[in-house]
């Protein structure tokens, strides 16, 4: 089973590999992977998902496996990386393949060094943005001299996907979001996402405080670009995260406490770079195994089998299903079926956020 991937980026020392290193060794690691450190770089990490705690308990069930998300500490990019400085076009390139993006803002202050001298989160945020959407921009300059080519010969698909890429380089060049939602068409959504553009890829802030940080009034002016640009952040004390991490659950609270951090900054980033992805889970139930997956939103009953194996879409005969809540409130299968919860949904139905299913298939 393949996790989808958020990627770390930032410019150098701003914290981007003590979070990685408090990610892949928090309590968050997933149990289920013996190699959770693939690489030195990439960590798979559980997504925290408390329905799945009630399911595993309620079947008092052997093994419980969550959902999971991959993280890649990408290195530093710095000014100039779309050029290729600092092994910039290696990094874009990294970054290019990841699903969602996780900028890190250097919001501590401290003796480590800052490339640009002085601590401006907002500042490296139009840096880096600038970099990654110059670096889209390359691409889609090359694409549309070579669909230039095509569009004389008069052929109607080049006709339609010039008109795509000249509407995102007007969008990129006017620093505004990409308005993917304009895209609805399927072939145009399809159009876009070859063009495997860093600018669509959904993308969370991290403001990375530490034992002395910027100013409540920069703070406050930071999240508000941050909002107009109708993108979301987490605030995360990263090293003191990554110093906690092997404490016992009630003493990181009365750590956490003293700092008088409410939430812990690493599974509020997991669970919103969950959702950024827009991603829905059902559930498997039973004894054995509780079991989470994920799929995107709107996908359709056998496609949704085929995420537990390929037989299960190809001989896809119907989908039981529990609403979570009912399956609680009844206490079992058995006990949901006898009240007359479980629907029996064909090949058409939508699963929905939560339906706990149990596939019936033939091979
Ligand atoms: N004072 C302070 N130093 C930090 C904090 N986070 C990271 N550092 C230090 O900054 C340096 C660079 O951190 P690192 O995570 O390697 O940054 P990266 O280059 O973005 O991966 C290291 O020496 C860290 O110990 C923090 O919150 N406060
Ligand atoms: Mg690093």
């Amino acid at each position: 089973m393949s996790s989808l991937s958020c990627g770390i980026v930032g410019l150098p020392n701003v914290g981007k590999s003590t979070i990685f290193c408090a990610l892949t060794n928090a309590a968050v690691e997933s149990a289920n992977y013996p190699f959770t450190t693939i690489e030195p770089n990439i960590a798979i990490v559980d997504v925290p998902d408390t329905r799945l705690d009630s399911l595993a308990e309620l079947l008092n069930s052997k093994k419980k496996v969550p959902t999971t998300l991959k993280f890649v500490d990408i290195a530093g990019l710095v000014k100039g990386a779309s050029k290729g400085e600092g092994l910039g076009n290696k990094f874009l390139g990294n970054i290019r393949e990841v699903d969602s993006i996780v900028h890190v803002l250097r919001c501590f202050k401290g003796e480590t060094t800052h490339v640009m001298e002085t601590i401006d989160p907002i500042r490296d945020l139009d840096i880096i943005s600038l970099e990654l959407a110059i670096s889209d921009l390359q691409i889609l300059e090359k694409r549309i001299v070579k669909l230039e080519k095509n569009k004389r010969g008069g052929d109607k698909k080049a006709i339609e996907e010039y008109r795509i890429v000249e509407g995102l380089i007007k969008s990129i060049n006017n620093n505004e979001p990409v308005p993917l939602s304009k895209y609805t068409d399927l072939e145009e959504s399809r159009m876009i996402k070859e063009l495997n553009l860093i600018s669509t890829k959904p993308t969370i802030y991290i403001l990375n405080f530490g034992n002395e940080s910027i100013d409540l009034e920069e703070i406050k002016k930071l999240k508000s670009k941050i909002e107009e640009r109708k993108e979301s952040f987490v605030e995360i004390y990263g090293l003191l995260e990554n110093e906690i991490k092997d404490l016992e659950e009630d003493e990181k609270k009365l750590f956490l406490d003293d700092y008088n951090i409410k939430a812990q900054g690493l599974s509020q980033l997991i669970e919103k770079s969950y959702y950024i992805l827009n991603l829905i889970t059902y559930y498997t139930a039973g004894p054995e195994e509780s079991r989470a997956w994920s799929i995107g939103d709107q996908t359709k009953a056998p496609s949704a089998a085929g995420k537990i194996h390929t037989d299960f879409e190809k001989g896809f005969i119907r989908a039981e299903i529990i609403e979570f809540q009912d399956f609680i409130n009844s206490g079992s299968e058995e006990d949901s079926k006898n009240k007359g919860l479980m629907k029996s949904e064909g090949k058409e139905y939508i699963v929905k956020d939560g339906d706990i299913i149990h596939f019936r298939y033939n091979v």
